[in-house]
């Protein structure tokens, strides 16, 4: 008798689990999306039409940008500058002599608590006043280079065993394991410098909002943010528009100039970056998929539900109400596109990263093109997407190249010719 009770209980529970996981089937089938509308960016959620750029600026851009703060990456509670950033290391002439690097740690203070994170910078020897593309990197700045003098965060890593991370700590074993997603080489001869940060310094990349940036900012009894206050994502763009605070004070760099790039959730952050902070001159997704260039409510690849059940951080809790709910939304990622206008932006795709649905990224771009065309500039001119490894390199730009999910040499030497025809020719 107690083995059938033990064995219904176990039954029971096993069914429950199930019930309650209720797993997520991604759609890949392009017959089986189903119809969709998408919202129009030059009418108001009130349905007044926007017929020009002022009205645009007037109505348009900060009713959108008010929702992706309020509902989707949530706000930023308050502003907080840093407290000091100090060039801790220097050297000319690095890589046979075509550049020059730095290292600057900035840091921030709020009553007894204290956060750093450490820009690695490489400037073109050539070039005194060089533009520069910013951008986040996965597991440190040592990670994105074999150049031993580059400073090894002490902030906690995510666990991986081919970099050989263990404990939470990053160590000089995994000096250069993604050297090959930073072709530096190429945009130092390109005449662009790069500035990168590892992002886990402005907030660890786990659901938990006692560590990073966010406490900062908490009320005397606060243990996390309000439902639209700010997840992760937000918590890395605040730390990119602190990184452009400090560039806007080097000599050495054109900050008029600088590009804000990620790849995959930090191209979601890139995305967000350069909507909420017009500093940045040019924005670049790459592979960036749901949440950052891939339309939401086109059913294809990871859907809200998904992203905000395994990432529970990266959003605002807001967010989450549009799970299996995205008819609901009255933005989709065109509008968050859009918000760059007129500044130059580039989406890029892989044709075996399905689960980011390229197709839906490149829709995103093209839609945005009614807002580009407010400012007279023509954005992508058709609706088609374009064979791969064909970029389209106008003002709102797009590329699906061969391969996986990853940052190539093939995107950097897209993203530097893209650059210098943007903002430098
Ligand atoms: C995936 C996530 C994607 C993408 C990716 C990444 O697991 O579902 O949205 O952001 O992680 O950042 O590597």
């Amino acid at each position: 008798m107690r083995t059938i009770i033990l064995l219904l209980l176990c039954l029971g529970l096993t069914i429950s689990s199930f019930a309650q996981k209720e797993e997520f089937v991604p759609n890949y089938n392009e017959q089986l999306v189903p119809d969709y509308d998408l919202p129009d960016p030059l009418t108001t959620f009130e349905g007044k039409a926007i017929r020009n750029k002022a009205e645009w600026e007037q109505y348009g851009r900060p009713e959108i940008l008010e929702f992706y703060q309020d509902q989707v990456f949530g706000w930023i509670p308050g502003a907080l500058k840093a407290s000091s950033w100090t060039v801790f290391e220097a050297q000319e002439g690095v890589m046979d002599g075509k550049a020059n690097r730095k290292q600057v740690s900035i840091s921030f203070e709020k009553g007894d608590r204290t956060l750093d994170f450490h820009l690695l910078i490489y400037l073109p020897e050539q070039n005194p006043k060089a533009p520069l593309f910013l951008g986040y990197n996965f597991y440190g700045n040592h990670t994105i280079t074999n150049d031993t003098s580059v400073w090894i965060p002490e902030a906690w890593s995510p666990n991986n065993k081919g970099f050989r991370i263990t404990q939470n700590k990053q160590t000089a074993k995994s000096r250069g394991v993604r050297a090959y997603r930073w072709d530096i080489e190429h945009i130092i001869s390109a005449g662009f410098g790069l500035a990168t940060i590892y992002y886990g310094e402005v907030d660890p990349d786990r659901n938990n909002f006692e560590d990073g940036i966010h406490p900062f900012f908490y009320s005397s009894s606060q243990t996390e943010p309000a439902d639209n206050e700010w997840g992760s994502i937000s918590a890395w763009v605040w730390g990119l528009s602190r990184a452009m605070d400090y560039l806007q004070t080097d000599t050495d760099i054109d900050s008029e100039k600088i590009v804000v790039f990620g790849h995959s959730r930090l191209g979601k952050a890139a995305l967000w970056a350069g909507a909420s902070d017009q500093r940045f001159a040019a924005a670049i997704s790459n592979n960036s998929g749901c949440g950052g260039a891939a339309l939401s409510k086109r059913e294809f690849g990871e859907a809200l539900v998904r992203i905000n059940t395994q990432f529970p951080h990266w959003f605002c809790r807001n967010f989450r109400q549009y799970n299996k709910n995205e008819r609901a939304l009255p933005v989709d990622q065109h509008e968050l596109i859009a918000l760059m206008a007129p500044r130059p932006v580039y989406v890029a795709s892989a044709q075996e990263d399905q689960w980011a649905d390229p197709k839906g990224e490149f829709l995103s771009a093209y839609h945005a093109g009614p807002v580009y065309q407010l400012y007279g500039i023509e954005g992508i001119s058709s609706p088609t997407m374009p064979q791969v490894n064909s970029p389209i390199h106008g003002t709102v730009a797009y590329h699906i190249r061969t391969g996986k999910h990853d940052v190539t040499d093939y995107d950097w030497e897209q993203y530097t010719k893209w650059a210098q025809e943007q903002l430098i020719d």
